[in-house]
């Protein structure tokens, strides 16, 4: 059993992989749609997913996941980089050999009774200079179909890769062999979580993943190859890879500019991607909802590529109300994960604003009706879909050559002391805020620390393949090398204040755009700006609230500094800066003593 294609080190590795997984089978993928639909079709005729009423979504399906295997597991994703110290105090780190040594013995023979799919893909349009290029291994067909959507796979990016180009392994199984004869479970994982390893080697520039069939976990285009190890080559190469969403924001004179912007999960970033501006005459199209990777074009601006070709997006909450484009898209081509099936063959989740039916099959398969205690939808359901089908593409978003970034939108979840929005006084502050994003911990992360800040800088958290402190040192050296007046500025958003009787104080959703207004109203040299001691702050006449009631009060809290609150937070900031040790690069600490001065 083997593969033979031009590049003889696929070759040896795939042949390595068969030895040691003994799949029954082994299978290139080709990357058609044939392929898609065949991949999909044996699954349903296998009663392993549910093809959806056609008259109602077109090209939709919908698949369960086992009930132990719904999220990204963040306590069994390990940087197992030659030397502890350097994957930094945010990681779970193993010695590489020892990892290698336990994962091949679960490895061995995992793939028995099953097809081993080899899935050459290319992150961002083959060719581009930005572009990189994976392979996946993997014994699951819903991997196989999910990533034809999420990235571009296939012949082609064989053809790019030549006979000697550069790859990176990704390695995934479900852990699940099939004895002689067995029945397959509808969603074969390992179901202990203990079990289940996401393990990347930067060194090697290399992915191991086993037991889990679910998003991040198993399309290892995305978190595991698009951050964790992309963000070693882009330290390594002098660019950035970003958990970042890109979009293109043009004004009423048809002028445009190219926004990125950093949110940590539940923060809205793909309702920000595809927004419906409120403001008239404002228009957004998306180029990327969850990871950008940036570098420096000729003209040293810095250009943005979105290496995915797809949204793995959450589908409860979408609405036509929270994103239209996103509730628009998926009524086809689209595939479910963990919504509930209707009666009539259709899907249904919570916050859909459509009214819940009264008898439907929840994620888990059981009977659900509107009294049950239980969600019918998985909170972390999800929509596959791909981005050429969004009613919002930017034309431009598969340009090779990226789009110029005029601004870094970065932000969490924060009730309190974070102003709707703050531009930084130059790069470095910029990181600084960066460094210090976050969000409250809510009772849904069952700790005692409910209140406290959880500091997620740039929104990578979960996501860093090295030290978070060289991590950040990486953004300051980018910034040194440019010229000031190219970079973006860097602004830092809070759509989540809330007054003291608990509402938000801020619309949030399309009325977001009143905010992306302002912000390139800076950009062109005409928004008003007051300068406080924590950067740049909208004058209380500088963001257009026409059409939408939002207090006096209300806008003057949104817009305010909080003294008391920043003195609170530079003590918490500095508690977690002491966690990076010597790492942390000293432009960072400098920034926190000016700002400490600068509130005195
Ligand atoms: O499962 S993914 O990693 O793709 C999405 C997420 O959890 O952020
Ligand atoms: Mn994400």
């Amino acid at each position: 059993m083997s593969i033979n294609t031009k590049h003889a080190a696929l070759n040896a590795w795939i042949k390595e992989i068969a030895e040691m997984c003994e799949p029954d089978d082994i299978y290139l993928c080709d990357g058609t749609q044939e392929e898609y639909q065949r991949m999909i079709d044996t699954m349903v005729d296998a009663g392993l997913g549910t093809k959806l009423n056609q008259d109602k979504k077109p090209g939709c399906y919908l698949f369960r996941s086992d009930p132990s295997d719904v999220a990204r597991v963040e306590k069994r994703t390990f940087i197992a980089c030659e030397k502890e110290e350097d994957a930094g105090p945010t990681n779970n780190w193993i010695a590489p050999d020892k990892l290698k040594a336990d994962m091949k013995a679960i490895y061995k023979g995992c793939m028995k009774g099953r097809t081993m799919y080899v899935i050459p893909f290319s992150m961002g349009p083959i060719g581009s200079f930005i572009s990189k290029i994976g392979v996946e291994i993997t014994d699951s067909p819903y991997v196989v179909f999910n990533m034809k959507i999420m990235t571009r796979i296939g012949t082609a990016v064989l053809e790019q890769l030549g006979t000697d180009g550069d790859f990176v392994r990704c390695l995934h199984s479900v852990g699940k062999p099939l004895a002689e004869g067995e029945k397959d479970a509808k969603w074969p994982c390992i179901p202990n979580v203990d079990e289940k390893y996401i393990s990347h080697f930067p060194e090697e520039r290399m992915i191991w993943s086993i037991g889990s069939g679910y998003g991040g976990n198993a399309l290892l285009s995305k978190k595991c190859f698009a951050l964790r190890i992309a963000g070693i080559q882009a330290r390594d190469e002098g660019w950035l890879a970003e958990h970042m969403l890109i979009l293109k924001l043009t004004n009423p004179e048809g002028q445009s500019y190219y926004v990125a912007g950093a949110f940590p999960s539940a923060c809205g970033k793909t309702n920000l991607a595809m927004m419906k501006p409120t403001i008239p005459g404002w228009k957004v199209e998306t180029v990327g909802d969850d990871i950008a990777w940036m570098r420096f074009g000729d003209d040293g601006r810095l250009y943005a590529i979105n290496p995915e070709a797809g949204f793995f997006g959450v589908v409860p909450g979408t609405s036509m109300t929270s994103n239209p484009n996103a509730f628009t898209q998926i009524q086809a081509d689209t595939v479910y994960t963990n919504v509930a099936l209707t009666d009539d063959g259709d899907v249904w989740w919570e916050g859909s604003g459509i009214p819940a039916p009264a008898h439907a099959i929840d994620w888990k398969g059981n009977d659900w009706t509107p009294d049950s205690k239980e969600p019918a939808a998985h909170p972390n359901a999800r929509f596959t879909t791909p981005a050429a089908l969004c009613p919002v593409i930017a034309p431009e978003w598969e340009d090779p050559n990226g789009v110029p970034i005029s601004a870094i939108l970065i932000g969490g979840r924060r009730k309190t002391t974070i102003p709707l929005v703050n531009e930084s006084l130059d790069w470095n502050h910029g990181i600084f805020l960066g460094s210090i994003m976050g969000s409250e911990i809510t009772t849904a992360d069952i700790t005692d620390k409910v209140g406290q800040v959880r500091r997620d800088p740039f929104a990578m958290l979960p996501f860093m393949g090295y030290h978070m402190g060289d991590y950040l040192k990486h953004w300051i050296d980018i910034g040194a090398k440019a010229s000031a007046d190219k970079l973006p500025k860097i602004y830092f958003v809070n759509w989540f204040r809330k007054g003291e009787d608990g509402h938000f104080m801020w619309p949030g959703f399309g009325d977001n755009s009143r905010v992306l207004k302002w912000i390139v109203e800076r950009i062109a040299g005409t928004g008003k700006a007051v300068s406080t001691p924590i950067g740049n702050l909208p004058t209380p006449d500088a963001i257009d609230i026409s059409g939408i009631s939002v207090s006096a009060d209300d806008l003057d809290h949104l817009l305010e500094v909080d003294k008391e609150a920043w003195i609170a937070e530079i003590a918490s900031i500095r508690e977690n800066y002491k966690s990076y040790g010597d790492r942390l690069p000293k432009e960072l600490d400098e920034e926190l003593s000016k700002l400490e001065k600068r509130l005195a």
